[in-house]
């Protein structure tokens, strides 16, 4: 078996999406999400112009080999538009092997270990009124487990919080940030979520990298009482010394890594158990074969898989992650924002959501197509993510 041509298909039904498709020369094809949110078309250019050269010609059952070839004979290693380029190749191929298998791609990574996936959803609100709408709104959707944003007095705008307007528009918008104001009013935001809500209700928060380690061990403390089931990415993880100091003073649990890209990334915080969720994205991470390793890694630390799930994470990322959700055995949860109606007609899926719970179906392979006549007449949009700026105007992290 050969692959014959490898295409580049970008298309924005609601936001935009990068997707491979790989041909073979027996039908067969394969599809992988190589989405990078605000930096999309440098990963259009990684792959069409370097990768599908050194594709075509190639066997796409030797998936290892031709990740190794990817990673190693570029010299260049590591970065997301490189580890999102692999990943889409890594996808698209594994996608191949289950089609001429004739089997689900779960199986191929030794089957179900569970008989549904686990979900968190999205609830956010500019105060505590809205908040409590939303939370209400997931609960009816079934989510077993709410990922909690709130607005913060004296911000005009906080990302996540609301519609995700940041997203739209060829400049980023600006936010603004008071991390004095953010830490002061959180734990009254859980404290009110809890008294409304109880005690049993799964609830998570995600601080967006945006407190240096000595804040986030004090907001960890803050939130002890109202039993999180994780704060996530505390504060920018590339300072791993500095997650030794978060979990020395909290007993919180610690989720981080949606914007790793390798097992490498992970070194202290896994091995010397600092975080209890690794949140890489199937999408940059390289794919399901480097994901799968990293799993394995963090099982040795009773480290659990948290896969990143927001929008910006085709269907096709998505159905990936839940093939490798229902295989490994340290599964913890998934994150599933969910998609447009028009992103679910332009991606048909064999995947389902059903009272909180993914299950990735068992059509052959990913169980995943593109209507590409659909997602062109959808073409690219200049978008990028918010930046963050302090009342005095400098650039703050997130
Ligand atoms: O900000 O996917 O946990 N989810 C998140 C996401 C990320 C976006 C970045 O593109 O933090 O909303
Ligand atoms: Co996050």
């Amino acid at each position: 078996m050969k692959i014959v041509d490898a295409r580049v298909v970008v298309t924005s039904p609601g936001r935009n999406f990068v997707t491979l498709k790989v041909e073979t020369d027996e039908g067969v094809t394969g599809l992988g999400d190589a989405t990078l949110n605000g930096r999309e078309l440098a990963v259009v250019g990684y792959l069409r112009d370097h990768v599908v050269p050194l594709l075509v010609g190639t066997d796409p059952h030797r998936i290892e080999d031709t990740w190794q070839s990817l990673y190693r004979g570029a010299y260049w290693r590591r970065g997301p538009v490189t580890m999102a380029a692999i990943a889409a190749v890594d996808v698209a191929l594994w996608d191949i092997k289950a089609k001429v298998a004739g089997l689900p791609l779960y199986q191929l990574l030794g089957g179900a270990s569970r008989e549904r996936v686990r979900t968190y959803g999205h609830a956010s609100g500019r105060d505590i009124p809205e908040l409590f709408d939303s939370i209400r709104a997931r609960l009816a959707e079934g989510y077993p487990a709410i990922r909690v944003q709130t607005g913060v007095p004296g911000l005009k705008r906080v990302y996540g919080v609301g519609h995700d307007a940041a997203a739209d528009g060829a400049r980023p918008v600006v936010e603004d940030w008071d991390t004095g104001a953010y830490l002061r009013s959180l734990p009254r935001v859980f404290d009110a979520v809890r008294q409304e809500f109880g005690p049993e209700l799964v609830l998570l928060h995600d601080a967006h990298h945006r407190l240096t380690p000595i804040q986030a061990a004090r907001l960890g403390k803050d939130l002890e009482p109202y039993d999180l089931f994780w704060l996530e990415d505390c504060t920018p993880a590339e300072n791993q010394d500095g997650l030794r100091l978060v979990r020395r003073h909290t007993t919180t649990p610690l989720a981080i890594g949606e914007v790793f890209n390798t097992v490498f990334d992970y070194q202290t915080l896994v091995g010397e158990q600092l975080i209890d969720y690794v949140r890489s994205a199937v999408t940059h991470f390289g794919g399901v074969s480097p994901l799968r390793k990293l799993f394995d890694f963090a099982a040795q630390h009773q480290i659990k898989s948290a896969i990143h799930g927001p929008e910006d994470i085709s269907p096709v990322g998505m159905a990936a992650a839940i093939h490798l959700d229902l295989a490994i055995h340290n599964f913890g949860i998934q994150e599933y924002a969910g998609h447009t109606a028009l992103t679910h007609e332009v991606f048909p899926h064999a995947y389902t959501f059903t009272d909180g719970y993914l299950h990735p179906g068992e059509a052959p392979g990913l169980g995943i197509e593109l209507d590409e006549e659909l997602a062109s007449a959808h073409p690219y949009e200049p978008a990028y993510l918010p930046v963050n700026r302090l009342q005095d105007g400098t650039i703050h992290d997130w």
